[in-house]
């Protein structure tokens, strides 16, 4: 959802419908909006899921209004102005600079900003104050598919597009649950196979059998955290099927002395056996690879959170360079992303280890430009990569962080492991929360909270999978004090003293800031601006200065050079480690969380949604009927679930849609719903060691009657 979309007002206003919960801060509907698609947006094409389509009846409902403040947790919170906000937090800000230096300050952000709150933020911690602790919960989201494509292909960014899906012969749909979590692009493939007599071929590899996998010519049901060892065991039957490109190989990459013996040794007995499925559903997918003129792989959280997401990201790119599927119509490895911005926020550096226009916070020469466009001085970057979100949980529990500033992410319930997080948290001296809604499970670990401005209050780009930036406009006012969120990081620059640095009076005076900082990088956007977008519509990136509107770049790599430094692919060798922790007898069973269709993460939005709520009215654990047997469990009994960090109760839904062993629950219900279910109690915070994105699709449980 985000920018494919058009709202109307609708008359009369028609409050109170589905019982709105006016709590503390918030103001309760006035005007009713609708929502409609697009049909001018080159990516979507008019069509919009079930969260875009009612994104109207939530965008008034529980918002917060006006600044609010606490001392202390047990306090309740006061109403305040945003000149006493801006005091409390410029008074911590200073207080910690003086006594302790900047490392004691870290910011977690969001793909939920826009690209331009997502700047301004990383301008004011990363320059303004020297510390690069700014991290957002892309960390768990795309982090893998960042250092995946980087180290693979020497930069991050999907070489793909959208109307790739269109040409494409077969479509590898791998750890996405496509149809109920994208479902406008899914919609967009099986249109295509109804039209063309089952073009392009869909394969699916889930442990469970997703809405996605009923829709495909084959599902491999694979047991969860083997993806590796099929990739690799998919490599030695693509090359003893004689599929390899060995021009393109010898040409294009490096690495194939070592990965050959690698793939030598998955042969498909072996796979089969790891990944626990047919050795004839391995050979039919690497017969259609083999054959197809086309293949484009798709992936998303099944891949990227992963203790191994960033090797996994490498197999699947290996396989593509080795049979040179990639940089041509059809072809390639196309990481979806998930939030409205993730895409923006990789651009604009929101993670501790980059700096803005794909640049690292290691690299020397990096610093310097980044500091020059900035206009600080020379060293005001910290060559230290900051702190992870985890590293931040884990600083605030050593008493280490003074200021924890939240924006447009709701952690306590989506980070892992969330009794030590409540834990670590309380340990802050000062919490801060920019948020749009009253009430989150955040708010309350906060000692202040600012009400931010959201889609469709503020004006903002977005960049989306397939590299294409949008302008949002503002078409509506935002409720009561609510501010964007660029510009009270700005305001907090300017009283900081950097007047000149922060001195932007719109977002789209930081647009043109940000895209000129992109010049000559690979995600070149410099030709772009507000008015281009405004008058031309969404472009797609590389956008060099001087390209006419609609000339941006549909797919990378057209010319098989890849921005290596030595213009190579790299080929990499990983042997697969499996899961970071794995069953065993008192946990037996493979926890595994993720989405509903109608439902948005911790539900601040989709909750307000009567549809949404009635279809999906709370969480149920998807247990296998071999699983719940032993334990006398029948179909719609309470269970209770338990990890090695806690426990949590639910009903259970008996069914073989999920495979023996791994058990499926939803992410939304946090601790702050009625029905709450906090899956992420459960989960551990063990991660990828090149990514440090948390293993959050599989932890060790044990099942027992309630
Ligand atoms: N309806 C809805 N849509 C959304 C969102 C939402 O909240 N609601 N959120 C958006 C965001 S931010 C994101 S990141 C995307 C996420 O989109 P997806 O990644 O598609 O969604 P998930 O449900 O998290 O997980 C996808 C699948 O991974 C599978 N899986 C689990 N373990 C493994 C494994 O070991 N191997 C493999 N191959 N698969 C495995 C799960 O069974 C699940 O079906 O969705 C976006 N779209
Ligand atoms: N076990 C498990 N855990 C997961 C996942 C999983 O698959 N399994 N998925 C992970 C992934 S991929 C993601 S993306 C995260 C998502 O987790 P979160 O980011 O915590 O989830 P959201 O509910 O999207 O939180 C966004 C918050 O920002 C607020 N907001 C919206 N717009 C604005 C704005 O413009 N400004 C401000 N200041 N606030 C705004 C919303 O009200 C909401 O509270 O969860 C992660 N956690
Ligand atoms: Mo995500």
């Amino acid at each position: 959802m985000g920018c494919g979309l058009e709202l109307k007002p609708v008359q009369p206003p028609s409050r109170d419908a589905e019982g709105v919960d006016a709590t503390a801060g918030s103001e309760p509907a006035e005007v009713q909006w609708t929502a409609r698609g697009d049909r001018h947006h080159p990516s979507s094409l008019g069509q919009v899921c079930v969260k875009g389509a009612t994104v109207g009846e939530t965008l008034d409902r529980n918002r917060l209004t006006t600044p609010l403040w606490r001392s202390s947790l047990d306090q309740p919170f006061t109403p305040i102005s945003w000149e006493r906000a801006m005091e409390l937090l410029l008074d911590r800000l200073q207080t910690t600079l003086a006594l302790h230096g900047p490392e004691r300050l870290a910011i977690y952000g969001s793909g939920q900003f826009l690209t331009e709150d997502y700047y301004v933020a990383n301008k004011l911690l990363k320059g303004a104050l020297g510390c690069n602790n700014f991290d957002a919960n892309s960390r768990l989201c795309m982090s893998s598919a960042v250092s995946g494509y980087a180290r693979s292909l020497g930069a991050d960014g999907p070489p793909c597009c959208y109307d790739d899906l269109d040409v494409a012969d077969l479509v590898l749909l791998i750890g996405t649950n496509t149809a109920e979590c994208h479902p406008v692009l899914f919609q967009r493939l099986l249109k295509r196979r109804r039209r063309e007599g089952g073009t392009p071929r869909l394969v699916v590899v889930d442990p469970r059998a997703t809405e996605t996998a009923a829709a495909a010519d084959l599902h491999l049901p694979i047991r969860s955290g083997t993806d590796l060892a099929l990739l690799h065991g998919l490599g030695h039957l693509l090359c003893a099927l004689g599929a390899r490109d060995q021009v393109f190989v010898a040409r294009h990459t490096e690495g194939w002395d070592d990965l050959e013996p690698l793939l030598a040794a998955w042969t498909p007995q072996r796979t089969a056996a790891v990944c626990g499925i047919a050795e004839d559903s391995l050979r039919q997918l690497a017969r259609w690879w083999a054959e197809s003129g086309s293949v484009l792989s798709l992936w998303s959280m099944g891949v990227n959170q992963r203790r191994e997401g960033t090797a996994t990201v490498a197999g699947l790119i290996n396989l593509h360079l080795l049979t040179g599927q990639i940089g041509r119509a059809g072809a390639g490895p196309f990481s979806l992303t998930g939030q409205p911005n993730a895409m923006g926020g990789r651009e604009v550096g929101g993670l501790a280890q980059l700096l803005p226009g794909y640049r690292a916070v290691a690299n020397s020469e990096h610093r310097a430009e980044v500091e020059r466009h900035w206009g600080f001085a020379p060293g005001a970057i910290s060559a230290a990569p900051g702190l992870t979100v985890w590293e931040q949980i884990e600083a605030m529990e050593r008493g280490e962080l003074d200021l924890w500033w939240v924006a447009a992410t709701n952690p306590l319930v989506s980070l892992p492991w969330l009794d030590r997080v409540r834990a670590a948290v309380a340990r802050c001296p000062l919490v801060v929360l920019s948020e749009a809604y009253a009430g989150t499970e955040t708010a309350a670990v906060a000692h202040l909270v600012l009400p931010a401005a959201q889609w469709s209050e503020k004006a903002g780009t977005m960049t989306n999978s397939e590299r294409r930036v949008t302008l949002c406009p503002a078409f509506r006012e935002p409720p009561g004090l609510a501010r964007p969120d660029w510009a009270v990081f700005a305001e907090v620059g300017r009283r900081l003293g950097w007047e000149r640095q922060f001195a932007w009076t719109s977002a789209a005076e930081v647009h043109a800031e940000f895209v000129a900082l992109t010049r000559g990088r690979p995600c070149d956007m410099a030709g772009l601006s507000h008015d281009l977008l405004a008058a031309h519509g969404p472009q797609q990136w590389p956008f060099p200065e001087g390209t006419a509107p609609g000339a941006g770049q549909a797919r990378l790599y057209l010319d098989h050079r890849f921005p290596t430094p030595e213009g190579r692919a790299r080929l990499i060798a990983e042997e697969p480690l499996g899961l970071a922790e794995p069953p065993d007898e008192a946990y037996p069973l493979v926890l595994t969380v993720g989405r509903y269709l109608a439902h948005w993460h911790t539900l601040t939005r989709t909750v307000h949604v009567a549809r949404a709520c009635k279809q999906y009215p709370g969480p149920v654990l998807e247990v296998h009927p071999r699983d719940a047997e032993p334990l006398g469990l029948v179909d719609g009994a309470r269970a209770r679930l338990c990890s090695r960090r806690g426990c949590v109760h639910v009903p259970v839904r008996l069914t073989t849609a999920i495979r023996p062993g791994v058990v499926f629950l939803p992410m939304h219900w946090g601790a702050s719903q009625p029905e709450a279910c906090e899956a992420n109690r459960l989960m551990h915070a063990l991660g990828c060691p090149l990514s440090k994105q948390p293993e959050l699709k599989a932890a060790a449980v044990r099942l027992e009657t309630a």
